[in-house]
């Protein structure tokens, strides 16, 4: 099979937009720094990455009849608040579990941002104690074995629309989808900056550049994961899982290697969710010279990175880098006290 075969159900507007960030990249003095905006790709909520994935996730929960999208994620979830807009888009039931992932004393934090809009798209919301864990939890079994027992029929999404069998054709899509606006750019990106918690994003990814290398003839580039988790070993292991099981599902016809899946560390600080200066740094520096606004959760330890990695020439200075914005901003809201 290939990613063609597979059915999508549109959630977004189409090719998410990619822009230059010129500002930055004369800041910087290296590379020219490109953005790709999962953030402005959706009228659903704000969009953001994981309404690209549900677009390949909801045909199944569609084909098996489901009434109840059951997920999980932190309090302050862009995932859970993208599940919610498409069950309401969708005219089904969602159930979220919040768990509390980040220990964050801002007054409002589960009752601002994200969750907000959850609960007013309708979601049955329900705050967990539990801590930050990517992999699955009994919170969320609990929550599908209650939509059963109430004799609705549940469809259970992972944390991040990760760990989940079709979780990883969106962003190998993405690829597919650079490729035809490198095309109308006059552009190559050389590298991929994103951002790595709970794997598929990142996943996807690297099994659709490898599908575009092996099927299509395209130059091989480097797909630079930021970790964010702080929990690198259980990520690595999961973008690596979800790399492999993608890139077979879509026909690359061939085993990853090892040096396809680099998941960086160096960024994250020492928890999830928690921002560290170069965090905050990369915020002010992409609102201030670009207008665009990052999260303290996800893009603005991306960011972080790429801006080291710029400077270092990690990143080559006569090469493009194309930051995928995957929509965090939301959280941003329960960061009052930290951003004024
Ligand atoms: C961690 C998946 C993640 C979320 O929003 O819940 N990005």
């Amino acid at each position: 099979m290939s990613l063609a075969d597979f059915p999508r159900h549109p959630l977004t507007f189409g090719p998410s937009p990619v822009h230059p960030l010129d500002r930055l990249s004369a800041h910087l003095g290296g590379a020219r720094v490109w953005a790709k905006r999962e953030d402005v790709s959706s009228g659903l909520a704000y969009g953001g990455n994981k309404t690209r994935k549900l677009e390949y996730i909801i045909p199944d929960a569609l084909a098996q009849g489901a009434d109840t999208l059951v997920s999980i994620g932190g309090i302050q979830s862009n995932h859970t608040r993208q599940v919610a807009a498409v069950a309401a888009h969708l005219g089904l039931k969602a159930v979220v579990v919040q768990e509390n992932w980040v220990d964050w004393p801002d007054a409002v934090n589960d009752r601002v941002g994200n969750i907000l809009l959850s609960r007013l798209m309708g979601a049955d919301v329900r705050l967990s104690p539990a801590g930050f864990d990517i992999g699955f939890r009994d919170s969320w079994k609990e929550a599908i074995a209650d939509v059963e027992a109430s004799g609705g029929k549940p469809y259970a999404i992972p944390a991040g629309a990760s760990d989940h069998r079709l979780g990883g054709l969106g962003f190998a899509n993405w690829a597919h989808e650079v490729r035809q606006q490198e095309e109308q750019l006059g552009v190559f990106f050389d590298t991929i900056v994103v951002c790595t918690v709970t794997g598929s994003t990142h996943a996807g990814m690297v099994a659709g550049f490898a599908d575009l290398a092996e099927n299509f003839g395209d130059r091989p580039r480097r797909v630079l994961g930021i970790d964010a988790s702080a929990t690198i070993d259980k990520t690595r292991d999961q973008v690596g899982r979800i790399a492999r099981r993608t890139a077979e599902l879509i026909g690359v016809g061939r085993e990853l290697r090892e040096d396809e899946i680099q998941v960086l560390e160096g960024w994250a600080g020492e928890r999830y969710g928690i921002p560290v200066d170069s965090t905050d740094e990369a915020i002010y520096l992409t609102g201030r010279l670009e207008g665009v606004i990052l999260d303290p959760v996800y893009e603005g330890k991306s960011m972080a990175g790429l801006i080291d990695l710029v400077s270092s020439r990690d990143i080559p200075a006569d090469s493009n880098v194309l930051f995928a914005h995957l929509g965090g901003q939301q959280a941003i809201n329960a960061y009052s006290g930290r951003y004024h």
